[in-house]
Order: structure tokens, then sequence, then C-alpha cells
């Protein structure tokens, strides 16, 4: 039977009565072609987010694990008990947690390579282990030590006055620079990088569990003496190359790949799309964009980046993506607060009215 949107789903007869819930909860999926549309809730329980997230039937929920948000202040953030009771807590908010982003006990020293790396480590072995124990199979990480995602504007003022972050190396080259951890080497960046893969990749494995690099953002050379190595479609190679694994993949963050490069070349993004697809390496997208390069860029609306989003969103089809996607920063637009820069409630509400659309119109192509 042909839906009204012309999305075939196979096996349904005619239906006389009105289209019931299973059928409609089928089409969803088949609208978004399988993808697992989520929303990232990094400050805890956020009601009026979570009544919009299930009215736009967006409900994968993406986060970190904090004691706090279930009465457990004090224990530890890798504790299966507080993991548990996290997972949970979204559950009774009718909302599934997909993927843990920024996840316990993998800090500095690991990243650095500084003595007690061991002990973050074998943390780290029991958050996959508990998590993986839990069903929850999705680890988005990254590999910025002490400067983690940064800009040097969060209040740049884009189309109708909407305001986004952006970056330009110039406003931060009189930044104090050299860090007290002082100047390391990008050779070192990557020996600490194999030692972490090497005890936890086959953890992973065992444990059903997935982790997902995220690029360095932005993916600069280096910042205030600690480098960044994950800044480009080769570097992301390497680390696949570094660990062949199915629990070794990437978070294909749009906007960070689409910042990559200079001003005279940029990633074709549908093109790095299916060659990590085609390697199975993508396992969470974050779906946004940008304009300019990694020297000096601003973030955009989702259709007003350099990004040809609609092809995007056909590469993440026809590689087969069928895992979680989120919109992740979005411009704060009008009477939406700016405390949470490039999480605005409204601007979210855009991405995914234009997400949605794009892949209910790729479907449509592909299916007719
Ligand atoms: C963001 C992340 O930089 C980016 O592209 O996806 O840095 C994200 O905002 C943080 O990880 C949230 O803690
Ligand atoms: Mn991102």
């Amino acid at each position: 039977m042909a839906l009204a949107t012309g999305i075939s789903i196979p096996g349904l007869s005619e239906l006389s009565n009105p289209i019931s819930n299973e059928v409609l909860e089928a089409k969803h999926l088949a609208k978004d072609a399988g993808i697992e549309f989520c929303l990232a809730y990094f400050w805890g329980i956020e009601p009026r987010k979570i009544a919009l997230a299930k009215q736009m039937n967006v409900l994968g929920a993406v986060g970190g694990i904090n004691p706090s948000m279930v009465s457990m202040k004090g224990s530890d953030n890798y504790d299966f008990q507080v993991i548990k009771a996290v997972k949970e807590a979204w559950e009774k908010e009718g909302l599934k947690l997909k993927v843990i982003e920024g996840p316990p006990s993998l800090y500095t020293k690991t990243k650095l390579g500084l003595e007690g790396r061991d002990e973050e480590i074998a943390n780290f072995i029991k958050f996959i282990q508990h998590i993986g124990s839990l069903g929850i199979d999705t680890v988005c990480h990254n590999w910025m030590p002490v400067i983690n995602w940064t800009r040097s504007n969060f209040e740049k003022s884009s189309r109708g006055g909407a305001l986004v972050s952006s970056f330009d190396i110039k406003e931060i080259e009189n930044q104090p620079m050299i860090t007290e951890f002082g100047e390391i080497t990008h050779d070192k960046m990557w020996d600490n990088m194999e030692y972490f893969l090497k005890a936890v990749i086959p953890e992973a494995e065992k444990a059903g569990v997935k982790l997902a690099l995220h690029p360095d953002d932005p993916p600069v050379d280096s910042i205030r003496g600690i480098p960044r190595i994950m800044t480009s479609v080769d570097a992301f190679k390497k680390l696949l190359d570094l660990y062949p694994s199915p629990s070794n993949g990437i978070t294909f963050c749009q906007g960070s790949f689409a910042s990559m490069g200079d001003e005279n070349n940029s990633v074709d993004i549908p093109a790095a799309i299916k060659y990590f697809g085609k390697r199975e390496a993508i396992h969470f997208v974050h779906f946004r964009d940008v304009r300019g390069h990694k020297n000096n860029f601003e973030e955009t609306f989702h259709d007003n980046g350099k990004t040809d989003m609609y092809k995007a969103m056909e590469a993440y089809y026809t590689i087969g993506f069928k895992g979680p996607m989120r919109p992740d920063h979005v411009p704060t637009m009008a009477g939406d607060s700016n405390k949470h820069p490039g999480y605005s409630t409204i601007g979210t509400l855009f991405a995914i009215g234009y997400m949605r659309g794009l892949i209910e119109g790729v479907s449509k192509v592909y299916s007719g």
C-alpha cells in the first residue's frame, strides 16, 4: 500500500479504518529512512525540550552520565548503578539514551599520556562494560585534552540577527600561550591514541560498544601548545587503520569536517560520508554546517552554510546509515536564550524540521 507520502510499506493491506499507530510508527521509521534522530541533553532533564522532542517524534537522547541528575552526587560516573539510573531516568521521560557523549574517565591523563592514565583507562573500560550490559552501544568521545571545542566569539550576528559561534585564529593569538602541560608533539598524541585503542577496543568489542571519535573543533594544528591530531580526513583514515574494528569508528560531525582545509580547499562532505560509510565507520552523525575554514569560520543555519545538505543527507541514505543523528550546534534565534551557545531550543526545532524534510525528500526520490 502506498501511503500519502508515497512511501510504500511492504505487507500492509488496504486499511478500511483510520491509519493505525503501528503503520504510523512504521511510516515514521520509513520516513526517517531508519535514521535515529536525537537531541542533545547536556544539562540534565529539560521538560520543555523533552515535550517538544516528543511532539516532533524525536525520541533519541544524547548526553553524559551525571550522578547529580539521579540524586547520586558523589558517586563515580562510571559506576553501574549510576549509569543504570541515568538510563532509566531518560526512559521515564519517554526517551531512549542512544549515545553517551562526553564519557566518564577519558580525560587529560589518557590523552596526554600522563602518570595515572592506566587508572583512567581501567575505569573507562568498566564504563564500557557497564553500558554494554545495559544495551547502550555508542560512545562519542574526542581527543581534545585541556582545551575542548572552542570558539573566539559565541554571539556573532547571523541571518536575521540570530546569534552563532565563530572562530578566527587571529582573535586567539594573543591568548596566554603554552599551558601548564608544556609543548607536546603530534607524534606523542598519536602514541597516546594508539595506547588507548589497544587497551580499550578489545573490551569494547566484547561489550558490543562502538566508540565514535569526534573531530577536533576547530580542526587547527594546535591551541596553546596542545596539538590537535583529528583535523583531517586522512587523520581519520589513520585512526581506522591504527586499530581496524567495528568498535573503533567516527562521529561524523559535519560542521567540523566542513571547517577542515583552508580557503582554497574544503572537504567534499558527501564523498567523505560515502568513503567512511563504505568502511562502516560512521557510528553517529552531528548534522550541522559552517561558512569558512578552520582558521576563520562561523556556524550557520542548516540551510545557509557551505555544504550541499541535500547531497549530504542523500549520502547517509545511500550508505544505508541507520544510526543516531543529532542537529549539533544551531543558531540562537529570536526570543531564545544564548546561555548554552549552539543549543538553543528554537534553533533545534528549525534544524529538525529541515533534517526531516531532507530525509523525506531523499527517501521519496530513492523509494519512488
Ligand atoms: C560539538 C561538540 O564541537 C562540536 O562539533 O558537537 O563539541 C559538542 O558540543 C560537545 O561535545 C558537547 O559537550
Ligand atoms: Mn559536533
